[in-house]
Parts: structure tokens; sequence; C-alpha cells
């Protein structure tokens, strides 16, 4: 399905609002490494995002080790950053 993208204007607007995300160096994504109290708070974070995400029928990139999450946010049907991306993110720091 054909999503469309940010222009670079509505993706550095959305940035603003965001809280610890950086533009991947390729402008194609958002990314933010979280730390938590141990694995067991990371793992429950990621299970909570699994939810939004089996829901929102869109899923993030993520790598965990022990208490730390990286997670980058793209649209793959969009090839770049799209509304989806952002209400994830938005999401993402509602709960952490
Ligand atoms: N997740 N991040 C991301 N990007 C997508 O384009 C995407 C997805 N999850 C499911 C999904 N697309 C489906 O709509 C199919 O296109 C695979």
């Amino acid at each position: 399905m054909a999503i469309p993208r940010l222009t670079e204007t509505e993706r550095d607007d959305a940035l603003k609002g965001l809280s610890g995300w950086t533009l991947s160096e390729d402008g194609l994504a958002i990314e933010i490494e979280l730390e938590f109290a141990d694995f067991n708070e990371a793992f429950g974070f990621m299970a909570r995002v699994a939810l939004y995400a089996d829901k929102a029928d869109h899923h993030p990139e993520w790598f965990n080790v022990y208490n730390k999450v990286r997670v980058r946010l793209t649209t793959h049907d969009a090839d770049g950053l799209s509304a989806r991306d952002v209400a994830m993110a938005q999401f993402i720091d509602g709960i952490v």
C-alpha cells in the first residue's frame, strides 16, 4: 500500500515535537537509544510497542541488549518517513 512520504519540512517539524529522536544519516528514518533499569523493563517496553505495532500495522526496526533498546522508525512502503513513524514515535515518547 502506498503511504505518502513526509516532505523535508514536515519531517523537520515532526522532529521538533519529539523527544530524543534523531534523523538517520540517510534521512530515511528517525532513531533513538533507550536505557531501562534492567532487561525486564526493556522487554516490557518492547511488548507494549509490539502490541501498538500489530494494531497499527506499522513495525519498528529495533535492537535490544539487556537494558538498552535502539529503535529505528521508517516506512518501507514510502521509502522514507511517513506520518506512521511520527505517530509511533509519539506513542513511544508517551510511555518511556
Ligand atoms: N512497517 N515500518 C513499516 N513500514 C511498512 O511499510 C510496513 C510496516 N508494517 C506492515 C506493512 N508495511 C504492511 O502494510 C505491508 O506493506 C507489509
